[in-house]
């Protein structure tokens, strides 16, 4: 019974146990359809465009202002699917992840064509083990 309990956790919830006590991912956000406009956006707290992180795991932030668009993401170097948001949903949502190396893009399920970004995840800066 254990074992079952345990591989129903949440993906995200596995991946957050995996994190050092006490350490907060950095925050990354995601943008869409602000006043329905056909835009998608994920950037830095500070408003700055993702375009190339070092691997890690990362809080991602999506706020969907619109019923016309969502939010996904997805690796390409992976080819697969991360998240997906609800088209006609709107609100936030919190998706904790751990992102290594490769091409990651995210976009409108509806609309990707005109609604996309990309972003590149590099290696670690270092991969020494601290200890103490
Ligand atoms: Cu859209």
């Amino acid at each position: 019974m254990r074992k079952s309990l345990l591989a129903a956790l949440p993906f995200a919830a596995a991946l957050a146990l995996a994190l050092p006590a006490g350490a907060q991912p950095p925050v990354l956000i995601g943008k869409v359809g602000l006043h329905n406009a056909f835009r998608i956006s994920l950037t830095f707290p500070n408003g700055q465009l993702v375009r190339s992180i070092p691997a890690g795991t990362y809080t991602i932030v999506v706020h969907d202002y619109s019923r016309l668009h969502n939010f996904a993401l997805g690796s390409a170097t992976a080819n697969v699917r991360i998240f997906t948001g609800s088209v006609p949903g709107i609100g936030t949502r919190t998706y904790t992840l751990a992102l290594s190396p490769g091409t990651y893009v995210y976009a409108c399920s509806a609309h990707p064509s005109v609604m996309h970004g990309t972003f590149v995840v590099t290696p670690p800066p270092s991969t020494t083990t601290t200890t103490g």
